[in-house]
């Protein structure tokens, strides 16, 4: 008999699999750390499930997992300085925030760079990361565990495709598209044409309702889980970033951890990040039709355009000048 196992139930079974391995430290109640993770995603979002569903139940024998979701622990963008002052344990963070303390990390923010989910794991278990890992870990105090896959940002818009139809980066000259709060993000809200609007994640709902923003730019499953396709037309797949997101953790805790207790976190969060991943690019593949029954519809611009008009313009940016000799070629090596 041939046993078949569908894709949800066989990613299922890896999570049970991974958590039922994970128990391999405990304490007595009373003595457990709290591990409080501050993200601005809600609970709902596909790493928010992996990390209760596989993350948690891996380290809860000396650990409680406290998320706080939608950005109520700390506002998005304070996580990483929160973590090294001591006042938060962890943070699903992204690279574009780690620029803010190191512009260096603005290469793996860059559009077009990162080429899918696969490639983000081996740049990321690659020795060409060990001299960032431990820059963040010496300089900022916080260990950069796994990474967990966001998926391809594409742009949505809240004007029909008939008001505006985007093919090229000049089609977005003048809209006014939210951007997350930081420099390497702006700038590639610029790089794509448009004008950037710095906003945090939890007011992009109600900006697109307003019509305070002419778009944003998300993952299409972001886009359903935050229902922006209630509030937009249109989303024009550019796919200029293949986004990600680290699990970032307190090292002053991490040292207060026993080897086998580091060895059950490492393990929980890469087990978090990859069923995590699979959930996510399961979601990524499917949601189009759901978003088009909302009355959104999808379509390709001229990728090309995009791509070369981006990579133009970083290719004379400070940021570029910031990446260290060799590593954008070592990524690239990495893809296909
Ligand atoms: C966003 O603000 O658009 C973004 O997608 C940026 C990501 O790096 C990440 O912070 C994410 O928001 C939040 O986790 C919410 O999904």
């Amino acid at each position: 008999m041939i046993f078949k196992l569908s894709r949800r139930a066989a990613i299922a079974s890896l999570a049970a699999l991974f958590v039922a391995s994970g128990f391999v430290a405990s304490s007595s109640a009373q003595d457990k750390m709290t591990f409080r993770l501050a993200t601005s995603g809600s609970e709902t979002d596909q790493r928010s499930i992996a990390m209760a569903e596989v993350f948690a139940p891996m380290v809860a024998g000396f650990a409680d997992y406290q998320p706080g979701y939608n950005g109520t622990l700390f506002a998005q963008g304070t996580e990483l300085e929160a973590i090294s002052r001591g006042n938060l344990e962890m943070s699903i963070a992204s690279a574009q925030e780690l620029a803010q303390f190191f512009p260096e990390f603005s290469i793996f923010a860059t559009g077009y760079v990162h080429q899918d989910a696969a490639h983000q794991v081996r740049v990321f278990n690659d020795a060409l990361m060990d001299p960032f890992k431990q820059k963040v870990e010496d300089e900022l105090g916080v260990k950069l565990l796994s990474v967990m896959y966001l998926g391809r940002r594409q742009v949505n818009l809240r004007q029909t495709k008939d008001e505006l139809t985007v093919k090229t980066p000049a089609d977005l000259a003048g809209v006014n598209l939210r951007m997350p709060g930081t420099d390497a993000w702006q700038f590639l809200g610029k790089a794509l044409g448009a004008s950037p609007t710095p906003m945090a994640f939890t007011e992009v709902y109600t900006a697109l309702s307003t019509g305070a923003v002419d778009g944003q730019d998300n993952p299409l499953p972001t886009v359903v889980d935050a229902k922006f396709y209630e509030v937009t037309k249109q989303i024009v797949l550019t796919s200029h970033l293949v986004d990600l997101n680290y699990i970032a953790f307190s090292k002053a805790v991490w040292d207060k951890l026993s080897p086998e207790q580091q060895i059950t976190v490492q393990r929980a969060a890469d087990a978090a990040a990859a069923v995590g991943r699979l959930r996510q690019l399961e979601k990524e593949a499917s949601l189009a039709s759901f978003i088009e029954s909302q009355g959104v519809e999808i379509y390709e611009p001229d990728v090309a355009a995009f791509r070369d008009h981006v990579q133009a313009q970083y290719t004379d940016s400070e940021f570029a000048s910031s990446w260290p000799e060799g590593v954008l070629e070592r990524i690239n090596m990495l893809g296909k």
